[in-house]
């Protein structure tokens, strides 16, 4: 998706003119895919601008960048101050945020431990990642040929830059194929997640999503359609599902900050359920946004205000 630019990206404790904000081409980060990142959605709310699970997506920067050993040059509370100060700046009503740790420049070599960490808060305007229809709609997708990381590997708890060679794969294969996206297996062959999505499956009136075993990064989204569940009496469980299980769903989705709760209207070809948005779905994604826009009563304290 084209970028709607914003004015300033937040960069080090200073703000940068968008189009200046760059880095050295000799940067680690660029060498050996040393970043770890966040992907954070606003909405706007009667009450004003507001942030989607903040502090949850903070924790989850902080510890994807623990373990790989990078020291933060910035408190958890100035990161959130420097997010909030970035949509003010960029003066936004809804926006994607997107902070991103990463090696910087002084040293090449595998070795990171030369080089600076550095941080930088972009924001911009995103619409629907899945496309403009797809959360009315549904998307089509196949099962991708590559497999997620397997454990050990690539630590799939972190949000790393480095994951994103493998969702690229993914993404790339779908794409050329005709899809939207496509879904991975973890290694041992049981459904993992998509190239920028968790996933969820519908099946008798009951939900079941991948366990963390299966090399799915930790989804902020997922966690908030699993309190969305419970609060409805839906049962929900995590874990490990065959490939031939989406096929015989009654619905399955997508879940991330990005892609919100986006249906699935088929997958290898196959029509899931009615091939459209089924009644389950439909419910959690209405309430998800409910949340997100303070359309309810923000009894979870999810929101915050910008
Ligand atoms: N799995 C992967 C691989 C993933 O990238 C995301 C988010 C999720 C699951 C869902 O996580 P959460 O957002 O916490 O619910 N993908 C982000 C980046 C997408 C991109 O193209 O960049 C996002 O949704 O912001």
């Amino acid at each position: 998706m084209p970028f709607n630019k914003a004015s300033y990206i937040w960069m080090d404790g200073k703000f940068v003119k968008w189009n200046n904000a760059k880095i050295h081409i000799l940067s680690h980060v660029i060498h050996y895919g040393s970043s770890v990142f966040e992907g954070i959605r606003a909405y706007k709310t009667k009450k004003g601008t507001a942030i989607f699970r903040l502090k949850e997506h903070v924790d989850r920067l902080f510890n994807s960048a623990k373990i790989y050993r990078m020291k933060i040059p910035f408190s958890k509370k100035e990161v959130n101050h420097a997010i909030l100060k970035t949509i003010r700046r960029n003066k936004h009503t809804e926006c994607y945020i997107r902070p991103i740790v990463y090696r910087g420049y002084n040293q090449l070599g595998v070795n990171p431990f030369p080089n600076p960490v550095n941080i930088t808060v972009a924001t911009w305007e995103w619409g629907k990642y899945l496309g403009p229809e797809a959360l009315e709609r549904g998307v089509d997708v196949m099962v991708s040929s590559w497999t997620r990381m397997a454990p050990n590997t690539f630590p799939a708890m972190a949000k790393a830059g480095a994951n994103y060679m493998n969702s690229q794969l993914i993404k790339m294969e779908a794409l050329l194929y005709g899809f939207t996206e496509g879904i991975a297996l973890d290694v041992n062959g049981f459904v993992s997640e998509g190239s920028g999505e968790n996933i969820f499956l519908v099946k008798d009136g009951k939900i079941i999503t991948p366990p963390l075993g299966s090399t799915i990064l930790p989804g902020i989204t997922r966690d908030s359609v699993i309190t969305i569940c419970r609060e409805f009496g839906i049962e929900v469980v995590e874990d490990m599902f065959l490939r031939e299980f989406l096929y015989i769903a009654d619905e399955i989705f997508f879940t991330g900050s990005a892609a919100e709760v986006t249906p699935i209207r088929s997958v290898d070809k196959i029509k899931i359920g009615k091939g459209k948005i089924g009644p389950i779905t439909k419910r959690i994604q209405k309430r998800y946004l409910a949340n997100a826009c303070n359309e309810i009563e923000d009894s979870h304290k999810w929101l915050t205000y910008v």
